[in-house]
């Protein structure tokens, strides 16, 4: 399609693909993207509508909730409840499934999402993003069980994310490539910007926190390390590093001009699997990551595999170029690590 083509465009088209549409998914993204562009509008102006700061209350995991964390939290649920696509909606924010309206009518998909990923770094107006899933709801038109929401990454109908940067982009999947939409600012509207967009095989780009180097396990100390080494280490080649500390900018970078990003298990917190959250970051950005001819893996086993546990586990992330992603698990079963 040409660049430029508008998002409702670019779904009618894709709809049209697929027999058996009944035209509830065009639907159902059509009003996901009136909640991110309410969203996109209080990022950029986060600055004066006194959205800056903590909320004063914590989120599942213990973590410090931003006003926009609420923000957005709320601008995707009060959106999304009345429109009858969806039996329910799982959020990193929220530590049970929010239940429906008793009035609204109940659907055939699920909704998981981060609301603002990477929120810490709003205050100083570096980027960040939501991330979304959406799944088959096991009973459609009525509520569903926790349970439900715990479908293994493999089963998304659809995954991707929207990136607050120097302009929002929508970035998304269906199974069927990856495509990513700017939003223009002065029609409102989200246009075609890249489709079937494929990560670059060639990297010498990763991308870990590395403050946390002394409670890396072995395998990650010495990919670093050999990283580090550049030519004149077993790696051969010089690499190059960048952290936001957002993981939605981290991969919208490796999307496009390669790389692999880490966020492995560390000993700093003995008892968690790793930082990010199997349902809301790791599966959607696997998805894309697939479809865009990347791997992901949680250092051992492909990502998309797992089965989840529970709505808010964590997981070891190894997201990005194929050829990277597979010799850093090459390092795990050399060297060691959970
Ligand atoms: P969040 O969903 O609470 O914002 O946390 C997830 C974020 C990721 O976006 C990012 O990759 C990571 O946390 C950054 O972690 P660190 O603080 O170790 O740099
Ligand atoms: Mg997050």
């Amino acid at each position: 399609m040409q660049i430029g083509t508008t998002l409702t465009r670019f779904l009618l088209d894709e709809e049209r693909h697929h027999h058996s549409a009944t035209g509830e998914f065009t639907r159902l993204m059509s009003d996901l993207t009136t909640a991110i562009r309410a969203i996109s509008s209080a990022v950029n102006r986060a600055g004066i509508l006194e959205v800056r700061g903590q909320a004063g209350s914590t989120n599942t995991a213990g973590e410090a909730q931003q006003k926009l964390d609420v923000t957005a939290n709320d601008l995707v649920l009060e959106t999304m409840d009345p429109l009858g696509h969806l039996a329910g909606m799982a959020s990193e924010e929220l530590e049970i499934p929010y239940a429906l309206a008793a009035g609204s009518p109940r659907g055939k998909y699920l909704l998981v999402f981060d609301p603002l990923d990477g929120s810490s770094n709003i205050d100083v107006n570096i980027s960040v993003g939501t991330i979304f899933s959406v799944l088959e709801a096991p009973n459609p038109g009525s509520d569903p069980a926790p349970e439900d929401f715990l479908q293994s990454g493999s089963r998304q109908v659809a995954a991707g994310y929207a990136v607050y940067g120097s302009s929002t982009m929508l970035v998304y999947t269906t199974g069927v490539g990856v495509h990513a939409f700017t939003l223009d600012p002065y029609l409102g509207e989200f246009l075609l910007a890249d489709q079937d967009l494929q990560i670059p095989q060639e990297t010498n780009e990763y991308a870990i926190n590395a403050s946390n180097r002394r409670f890396w396990e072995p395998a990650i100390q010495r990919y670093i390390h050999d990283c580090e080494q550049g030519k004149d280490g077993p790696l051969g080649e010089d690499y190059n590093m960048r952290w936001v500390g957002s993981m939605v900018a981290d991969f919208h970078r490796i999307l496009t001009r390669g790389g692999v990003f880490l966020y492995p298990r560390d000993l700093k917190k003995p008892d968690d699997p790793g930082k990010l959250r199997l349902l809301y970051e790791a599966n959607p950005m696997a998805f894309l990551a697939e479809q865009a001819g990347g791997a992901c893996t949680d250092g051992h086993s492909r990502m998309l595999d797992r089965k989840p546990e529970s709505l808010h586990q964590k997981v070891p992330v190894v997201i990005g170029s194929r050829s990277e992603v597979e010799r850093v698990g090459q390092y795990y079963r050399e060297y060691g690590g959970a």
